[in-house]
């Protein structure tokens, strides 16, 4: 028998409890922002969530007020009131005030232990200005309200209810989160992704403060999330769905192969994302890789002579949830992203080599199509190592042999030397007229760049303007890129300010961000700003480069007549016009790329807009630093 603790005890239990929280908030909600705002609501809903894997709740509301309050609510069994044994108070007050007692009345086995959630209610108690708890149980309505944690009614039935269910309305406490300014659109994503990762549930999201509302149900859970990120592609097969429970975990997995090029599997642990991979989705890919040979083999598909599919080859055009359940999930790395636990490799591992041959066997014409999409790759994968070899090959044995457009600078040393990649001949031609051709060279690409993103690399290495752009930079490409090698230690894209020029320039960042990734990383990728307009008043002449700068100058010149000329392409100005906007270190305006890693917060972004860049990194025009003045 456990002891009934006394009452003084537990009210020191508590007080600690509630001073530690709200002394460290970072250690429980990760930060004050708005991410720990965001933080606040989904661990209630976290809550309910866990009440909908029970089986227990089909049915999650949650509004966000305009005074910043939240409520959440669900028509699930109701948080038990009744007295608790050990402390001699109602359960719906211990789960509200002591630090981690969430988890004894959790709903399910699958309570979420430890990671980026599962701090339970009672720290979102803690770190709210008030909170007020309705229960629906046993034909009554019961209530408590609690300020800055404590209690401050007891629990009492104040009428009868219809149904069971919980509800909780809280305000974050403006002593410590720092704004109450909810992003719609990052709930959002959240609630959407807890929906398909809960079949049948319905979530429903309003947004009072503008009235926007969305509301989520997808009967067929992981397989409905694998349409939808495939909505944009073309699908090779009926998506192939498996759920099993092994011991005491439960694996579910959804795949689909598309004819595309990009791999988005994305693996969940107790519905936490986990972005950086682990022991569950070692075990998938293993049982993708192995297979998928197995039976390629036994059925001749793959010739003896041919070598085994990599793990690479088989992800090729691959989009899959997996999605496991553990009762004691240990969660590793930085951001508490991998999943740790042995055991789950193996099960995972057996439950889908079991439903893939299975349904390989069953399903011969889907299989057919998932083997040629596989031996595609395999074959793309040798090619495009030949095809890169011979081109690194070429690219050492020609830095005598530049490209013939190239315009190039007479300065040998490279930390001196700029490039200039120019679209389109007219503005190469301005360009090269324009320059100082002592440090400045230009390379004119003309028409489209391919599409990296989703072509192969052997067909992008038998790109003219693509070999002309490698062998110009002379650094190699991809893994046997070679920063030594670098001839230019500014290499600036230079395009219209028109739509054209903007998709010209993302191809080309694209191409220097999946091959030349040490190039930007070591901040030698620029973007040149051209101006938009040219204006001229009394003799005078001004360049403008922002909407927002003309509308200054014209207010400032108001009462003057004014001629305003809209450039619409480079090639609108002359040479010297060129160097003085554009060129001129004195005077032009340089964008550095960077990369920066996604945050973690909006880590579901790229997954959720089908995105094909890798979703780790990604190159950021928008938060590019402003170089000014560079010193050559
Ligand atoms: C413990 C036991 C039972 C339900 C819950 C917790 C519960 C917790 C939350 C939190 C938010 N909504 C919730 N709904 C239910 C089951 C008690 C029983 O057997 O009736």
């Amino acid at each position: 028998m456990e002891e009934v603790q006394s009452y003084e005890a537990r009210d020191i239990q508590v007080l600690e409890g509630l001073e530690a929280v709200r002394r460290r908030p970072g250690m429980y909600i990760g930060s004050t922002d708005v991410r720990g705002l965001h933080h606040l609501v989904y661990e209630v809903v976290d809550n309910s969530i866990d009440e909908a894997l029970a089986g227990a709740c089909d049915r999650i509301e949650i509004s966000i007020h305009p005074d910043g309050s939240v409520t959440v609510v669900d028509n699930g069994r109701g948080i038990p009131v009744e007295i608790h044994e050990q402390t001699g108070r109602s359960a719906l007050e211990v789960v509200h005030t002591i630090l981690h007692s969430g988890a004894k009345f959790g709903a399910g086995g699958y309570k979420v232990a430890s990671g980026l959630h599962g701090v339970g209610v009672s720290a979102v108690n803690a770190l709210s200005e008030w909170l007020e708890v309705e229960v629906k149980r046993d034909g009554k309505l019961y209530t408590q309200r609690y300020e800055r944690g404590l209690p401050v009614t007891p629990v009492k039935a104040i009428g009868k209810a219809k149904g069971t269910g919980t509800k909780t309305t809280f305000l974050p406490d403006s002593e410590i989160i720092q704004t109450f300014d909810y992003k719609f659109d990052a709930l959002v994503q959240r609630f959407r992704e807890m929906a398909f990762l809960t079949r049948g549930l319905t979530i429903h999201f309003l947004d009072e403060r503008d009235e926007r509302e969305m509301s989520f149900y997808f009967e067929g859970g992981i397989t409905s999330f694998v349409r939808y990120l495939n909505k944009n592609r073309t699908a090779l097969h009926a998506p192939i769905h498996v759920e099993k429970r092994v011991d005491s975990a439960m694996v579910e997995a959804a795949i689909q192969y598309t004819d595309g090029y990009s791999e988005s599997v994305y693996a969940f642990a107790n519905n936490i994302n986990t972005v950086d991979g682990g022991t569950h989705l070692t075990g998938f890919r293993s049982a993708l890789t192995r297979t998928l040979n197995d039976y390629a083999r036994k059925n001749s598909l793959l010739k003896d002579n041919e070598p085994n599919f990599t793990g690479e080859d088989t992800r090729e055009g691959l989009t899959a949830i997996l999605s496991v359940k553990l009762t004691d999930p240990q969660f590793e790395s930085q951001t508490k992203a991998r999943l740790g636990n042995a055991e789950i490799k193996g099960q995972v591992e057996s439950v889908l080599s079991e439903a893939l041959s299975r349904f390989l066997e069953e399903n011969p014409r889907s299989a057919k199509a998932i083997i040629e999409k596989c031996l595609t790759a395999s074959r793309a994968r040798v090619a495009a190592r030949h095809a890169r070899d011979l081109v690194i090959r070429r690219s050492a044995l020609e830095s005598s042999t530049l490209p013939g457009k190239l315009a190039d600078c007479s300065e040998r040393d490279p930390a001196k030397c700029e490039i200039y990649i120019v679209e389109g001949d007219s503005a190469g031609g301005s360009a090269k007229q324009g320059r100082d051709r002592h440090f400045q060279a230009i390379l004119p690409l003309r028409g489209k760049i391919l599409n990296t993103e989703r072509a192969r690399l052997d067909r992008i290495l038998k790109n003219k303007e693509i070999q002309a752009l490698i062998s110009a930079l002379g650094a190699g490409i991809g893994d046997q890129f070679d920063l030594s090698g670098l001839r230019y230690h500014r290499v600036i894209v230079m395009t219209d300010a028109d739509v054209d020029g903007a998709h010209i320039r993302t191809l080309l960042l694209t191409f220097l961000f999946r091959y030349m990734e040490p190039l930007i990383e070591n901040g030698h990728l620029f973007i040149a700003q051209p101006p938009l307009y040219r204006i001229e008043s009394k003799r005078k002449v001004y360049y403008v480069y922002t909407e927002a700068e003309r509308e200054r100058l014209l207010k400032k010149l108001d009462d003057s007549k004014v001629s305003l000329q809209r450039y619409k392409g480079l090639g609108e100005m002359n040479p010297d016009q060129l160097w003085e906007t554009t060129m001129d270190p004195e005077k032009r305006t340089l964008l550095q790329v960077v990369i920066e890693d996604a945050a973690a917060a909006d880590r579901t972004f790229d997954m959720l807009m089908g995105s094909s860049v890798p979703p780790r990194k990604r190159f950021v025009q928008t938060h590019a630093k402003e170089v000014r003045n560079l010193d050559v």
